[in-house]
């Protein structure tokens, strides 16, 4: 009797070499996702599953998520809120796969000239612009539906921001619901063209504004709406400290899909690999933890004329082999936030969007980039900080897109940084 790890080593080998009736295989993998699905409980050490080393992953994301509601109730609609999340990533995983074929590169253009809502454009062929009039492409814009669609249907959200929508969004079929979302939609898009990873990052808060939704209920007519007729909202649940995340994390589309998550509070932070055979994310990183120190600084340093003399000086110490290690760091720059800091979480080291002269608070979004990604890095055990040094779990968002400083990756590199920023006298 094949184990179902062997059966799926035969199954995936025979897809990669071409062997085998199409049609066997694929009510063979069929069987197989029930399989795994159903398979023996997944053991749970710590909420980490265990998976013996060198053995192929039968504990796919629905299996492991399931696990975890049998033992905590509670997490019942974060299950089918990730499971959504899940699904949105695999479709969005097979548009970025497909966009040189089916002609989804370069950028969304408004033939109007206009771009409703907004003064962005105009005549023809205009690209159209997200609210902080960054050129959205095209992809940025059906991940942004698929993502929205996604969410929308599970009837586990309330309300969601995304980099590409204006304002944010009531879910009016779940106002009752208990979570409301952040994300960025493709993250790094402007390296899509050239078929460099990309992501999307995500992270998920409890709502604690029920009393604004009721008030929206008794007066329904009110609700102010948007070019597509969905209703526009308040922000106030969304402009949350990330240090309240109930979870976060992103879907890396590269040489892979991976998703990688935390619940927070005892639970790690977790990676899934699409298997494209199975159509299923199966556990490949049962329990990422940063390194404590790493050898790579990832910043761009075409600013670097820009930066504050602090942060000039600590990126030379490090280069030239002069800092708290004495060994010589390398530069590792993808321009992909997701890309750098898987990297970052995978071999430690530091990456940074530190903000100049020019841009006080950088590049990056405080609610759906800084935060996410800051939240799951402490998760994982390593560290994070905004160019003065604070923390970037403890900034209260002000507006949904609001930009921020960060610094993240191992501990011990992101705690040599801060010495920089903040002098003796005052750390
Ligand atoms: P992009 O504009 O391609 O979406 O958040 C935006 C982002 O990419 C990050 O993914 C990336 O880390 C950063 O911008 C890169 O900015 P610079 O080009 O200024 O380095």
């Amino acid at each position: 009797m094949p184990t179902p790890s062997s059966r799926f080593l035969r199954t995936n080998l025979n897809g990669f070499l071409g062997l085998g009736n199409n049609n066997n295989n694929k009510q063979e993998e069929a069987r197989l996702v029930q399989e795994v699905n159903l398979g023996d409980p997944v053991v749970m050490i710590n909420n980490v599953p265990t998976v013996a080393q060198g053995q192929l992953s039968t504990i796919t994301l629905q299996r492991y998520l399931s696990s975890l509601v049998s033992s905590d109730e509670s997490l019942r609609e974060m299950e089918g809120l990730m499971l959504s999340i899940a699904m949105a990533c695999k479709t969005i995983s097979t548009l970025v796969n497909r966009a040189g074929i089916n002609q989804l590169t370069g950028l969304e253009t408004d033939v109007m000239g206009t771009r409703s809502g907004s003064q962005s454009g105009k005549g023809k062929n205009k690209a159209k612009k997200n609210i902080q009039g960054e050129d959205q492409k095209k992809l940025d814009v059906l991940s942004n539906g698929v993502l929205k669609n996604a969410l929308k249907f599970t009837g586990k959200l309330g309300l969601l921001a995304s980099e590409e929508e204006d304002e944010a969004l009531l879910i009016e079929s779940a106002l009752d619901s208990r979570y409301v979302a952040v994300f960025d939609p493709l993250d790094g898009s402007s390296n899509i063209d050239a078929s460099i990873c990309t992501g999307t990052i995500f992270g998920v808060l409890e709502d604690d504004t029920v009393e604004l939704k009721n008030e929206y209920k008794r007066n329904n007519d009110d609700c102010v709406r948007n070019a597509d007729a969905e209703c526009v909202s308040s922000t106030e649940a969304l402009l949350q400290p990330g240090s309240q995340l109930a979870a976060s994390g992103y879907c890396m589309y590269s040489s892979s899909t991976i998703l990688v998550f935390t619940l927070g509070g005892s639970h790690p932070v977790i990676g899934f690999t699409l298997d494209p055979q199975l159509g299923e994310f199966v556990l490949t990183h049962p329990n990422m933890r940063v390194p404590k120190r790493g050898t790579y600084y990832s910043v761009n340093e075409g600013n670097s004329w820009l930066w504050d003399a602090s942060i000039r000086h600590y990126i030379d110490k490090i280069k030239r082999g002069e800092g708290e290690t004495k060994k010589r760091y390398s530069s590792r720059y993808v321009g992909s936030m997701v890309g750098d800091v898987h990297r970052t979480l995978l071999y430690g080291g530091i990456f940074g969007n530190p903000g100049d002269v020019k841009h006080r608070n950088g590049k990056l979004r405080l609610v759906y980039e800084c935060s996410p990604m800051s939240f799951l890095v402490e998760q994982a055990g390593g560290g994070s900080c905004t160019s003065d040094g604070g923390s970037v779990l403890e900034v209260v968002p002000e507006s949904v897109h609001q930009r921020s400083t960060c610094w993240l990756g191992s501990i011990e590199d992101v705690e040599e940084l801060r010495a920089y920023l903040i002098p003796e006298e005052t750390n």
